[in-house]
């Protein structure tokens, strides 16, 4: 039996500093997700939104380069909660963003449940800073190093364990944009990375099969984190870190097909969707689209 999949919207833009980002849950609504799991026979639960403060603009404290630590913190515990609670029952947790910042509270609550869990993430950046290398001070681009329990002890702390996931069951997808301490990281951690020259010289075929095999190999569990800007921003425009030289819009079907047929992913959260930057509504359009491939839609 298919597993019912229960849907959870993070309006969070307080990872970085382009307002918009929250109306990125809404705007996948609105391209009708629901109703496109549903056709592919799914149970489909949306449990609504995780509240989000709104830090008076005047109280940010930055002063360890994490810009509104507190109100990320307070927000990913929440959404921890909420996804451990969706695993617990049982169903499949599917988390709309609002900006990567809340990969940290998903994957927090995943891994209470997935002690060796995969993780695919699809990114045009790395996500693995700090607050000692990055060059903006947003938590959206490092959160996947805070849950490799790497960065403030208030990020890396929520749910109370760390680390969520380990460095050898993680694969980067479509990076384009390193600064040179997430180089510097993936280096030291050995993290598995296909850039897009990779992409380019392989294929994404061959780059999904051995991208599979790679986060299946001894896990207990895969997690899928799509940011939007891993995708050529021609093909989703509507993302506040574009990034020219993406994959394309048939390229990420593919690999979202292929994950459908190795039936290995257990999470998933697609993020960064911010309708205020888009044409139309595109990007939530393409998000709702691949979600369509990855829970199993076919061309024919
Ligand atoms: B996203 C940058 N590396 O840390 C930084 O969109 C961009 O979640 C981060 O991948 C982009 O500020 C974060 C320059
Ligand atoms: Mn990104
Ligand atoms: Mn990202
Ligand atoms: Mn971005």
């Amino acid at each position: 039996m298919k597993k019912k999949i229960s849907i959870i919207g993070v309006p969070m833009d307080l990872g970085q500093r382009r307002r918009g980002v929250d109306m990125g849950p809404s705007a996948i609504r609105y391209a009708n997700v629901v109703e496109r799991l549903q056709s592919l026979d799914y149970e489909v639960n949306d449990i609504g939104d995780i509240e989000i403060g709104r830090p008076n603009r005047f109280d940010i404290i930055d002063e360890e380069n994490l810009k509104d630590l507190k109100e990320v913190v307070k927000a990913n515990q929440k959404l921890a909660s909420a996804v451990s609670d969706i695993v617990a029952m049982d169903q499949f947790p599917l988390v709309l963003g609002g900006d990567h910042s809340i990969a940290i509270g998903t994957l927090a609550g995943v891994a209470e449940h997935h002690k060796n869990l995969g993780v695919i993430w699809f990114d045009a950046h790395g996500d693995l800073n700090t607050g000692d290398t990055s060059p903006s001070g947003n938590i959206h681009g490092m959160s996947l190093a805070v849950s490799l329990g790497i960065g403030h002890p208030y990020l890396t702390g929520i749910n109370g364990f760390a680390p969520k996931i380990k460095p050898e069951n993680v694969v980067i997808i479509g990076a384009r944009a390193l600064d040179p301490g997430e180089k510097e990281l993936i280096k030291e951690k050995g993290i598995k990375v296909y850039t897009m020259h990779e992409i380019d010289r392989l294929g994404m075929t061959k780059v999904m099969e051995e991208a599979i095999a790679h986060v299946s190999n001894g896990t207990d569990g895969v997690h899928l984190s799509l940011d939007l800007d891993a995708i050529d921003p021609h093909d989703a425009p509507g993302v506040g870190t574009p990034v020219l030289g993406g994959t394309s819009y048939r390229e990420t079907h593919l690999a979202m097909e292929m994950l459908a047929e190795a039936g290995i992913v257990t999470s998933a959260e697609f993020v960064e969707v911010n309708p205020i930057l888009d044409d139309k509504n595109n990007t939530a359009t393409v998000a709702v689209a691949l979600m369509g491939s990855l829970f199993g839609e076919k061309l024919l």
